[in-house]
């Protein structure tokens, strides 16, 4: 994500790092071209005039003309701006205590990711201790009752839903008393939406928020679409009242320009964004993090915490000690190939390791390597993955076959893992996080191919 933006604002402290003096003219430089990268960025003009105001105004001081290192003055300035800018700190869903039912409403436009944000959502919850149920209110299209179906279905979450309704608010009702008799705590309430602002769905959504009086209104919009994320939210906020904004697509949003220009326009804070597909692709915003991430400078914190949700810690640190040890097997890679395709997007995790972001792209990992390495892995037997010298070449043609890859792809396969088990035995010397471990395994996929 941000890929660009995160390129141009680097030229930008090039110009002023490493510098022991730096002058005025040098700051209106690396500001100017700060002001081109924010402006390419798709954020919007008035935040970009006032994110540079304040940053001139701010660097432009004592304190970065005297300071001890000028540039990392100033990048410290730029980061905590952004900071600011990107709504300071994370927002907490504000719901009540577990003995009392909450209701959250899922407010967007058609296709901007409401149905799979409030599985995502429940999701969440739920990991938290509390028992969401999702509510299916959009009832203009049958399929979306069923997509909702579904996808409950797959993270084990109960989903409310009447075939053929015509009245959402009906639906909330009925859905509500259910609750009551199943000892829900929280009600995810997906709603219709249309592919533009309308009366007719305002009037809806007003009717529906009346019924329901929602502890948080969240609209969910398109990281992609940029300014017109922003002033849909907008919009909304006007008609019905937001309590905050979920940002989807984020994965797919090189730009950040939605991101960066919301909190200052609308006055709401992001309090999620989407990072995929799948129900785990989905975060709480931190504005710090996120602005680390836009500087290019990595996000240890969020890396190590993701890393843990998906991994034991005990396993984690089984592996690094195997890793040290050279007793890491080809068994173990399976076990490794298996949890990376749980820990979704690949990309988010590479974005997040100091020195990495915007190194990669998501055709870095070929996803369908993956695939191949674990059909390969999984036609062995065990005993071969424990030891995989004696893997000849009869049982290389008979793995082969049993995964549909060829010979050489086996022998490729064995080669790799050879070479990955040096090279991360000196990165997990190196580095005493079982955590990074588990993510520097990722990075090796591709590289040593
Ligand atoms: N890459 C990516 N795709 C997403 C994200 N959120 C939703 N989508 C996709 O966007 C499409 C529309 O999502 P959906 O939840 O059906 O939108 P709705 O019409 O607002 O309910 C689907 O194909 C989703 O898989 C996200 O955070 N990242
Ligand atoms: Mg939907």
């Amino acid at each position: 994500m941000f890929e660009k933006l995160t390129q141009k604002i680097s030229d930008a402290f090039r110009v002023i790092s490493g510098k022991a003096t730096i002058t005025e003219k040098n700051i209106d430089d690396a500001v100017e071209t700060i002001k081109m990268a924010l402006l390419e960025a798709d954020v919007n003009l008035r935040v970009v005039r006032r994110f540079i105001n304040a940053t001139i105004e701010e660097a432009k001081g004592e304190k970065v003309l005297r300071a001890v290192d000028p540039g990392q003055q100033f990048i410290k300035i730029v980061h905590d701006k952004l900071v600011s800018f990107l709504g300071d700190t994370k927002q907490d869903l504000r719901l009540k205590g577990p003995d009392t039912l909450s209701v959250i409403l899922i407010l967007g436009l058609q296709g901007s990711g409401k149905t799979t944000s409030s599985a995502k959502l429940a999701l969440r919850l739920k990991k938290e201790g509390r028992k969401p149920l999702l509510v299916a209110c959009d009832l203009v299209r049958p399929a979306a009752i069923e997509q909702l179906a579904v996808l409950g279905n797959q993270i084990g979450i109960p989903v409310y839903k009447e075939i053929s309704a015509t009245d959402s608010v009906k639906v909330y009702k009925e859905a509500l008393q259910w609750s009551r008799q199943n000892m829900i705590d929280t009600m995810i309430i997906d709603t219709t939406g249309r592919l533009q602002i309308d009366e007719a769905m305002m009037e809806e959504l007003s009717r529906l928020k009346t019924a329901s009086s929602p502890d948080e209104l969240l609209l969910v919009a398109d990281a992609m679409t940029g300014q017109s994320a922003v002033d849909i939210a907008k919009t909304f906020d006007e008609k019905i009242g937001l309590t905050g904004v979920v940002l989807t697509k984020f994965d797919s949003d090189t730009r950040g320009g939605a991101a960066l220009s919301l909190k200052t326009i609308t006055g709401k804070p992001l309090k999620f964004v989407g990072l995929g597909e799948k129900p785990e692709n989905f975060e709480p915003f931190h504005p710090d993090r996120i602005a680390s991430r836009i500087l290019g400078m990595g996000d240890v914190v969020s890396l190590v915490e993701k890393a843990q949700e998906v991994i034991d810690q005990k396993e984690a640190e089984v592996l690094a000690k195997k890793i040290e040890k050279e007793t890491f097997t080809l068994e173990d890679w399976l076990t490794q190939i298996r949890s990376i395709k749980k820990m979704g997007s690949i990309q988010s995790m590479l974005d997040m390791i100091p020195g990495m972001a915007g190194q990669f792209s998501e055709e870095d990992i070929d996803k369908e390597d993956l695939k191949i390495q674990e059909a390969i892995l999984s036609s062995m037997t065990r005993q071969e993955r424990s030891n995989h010298l004696i893997i000849g070449s009869s049982r290389r043609t008979r793995i082969a076959r049993g995964s549909g890859t060829s010979v050489a792809e086996v022998a490729r396969l064995i080669k790799k893992f050879e070479k990955m088990r040096t090279i991360m035995k000196k990165i997990t010397k190196m580095n005493k996080n079982p955590a990074a471990a588990q993510s520097m395994m990722s990075r090796f996929q591709k590289r040593f191919k």
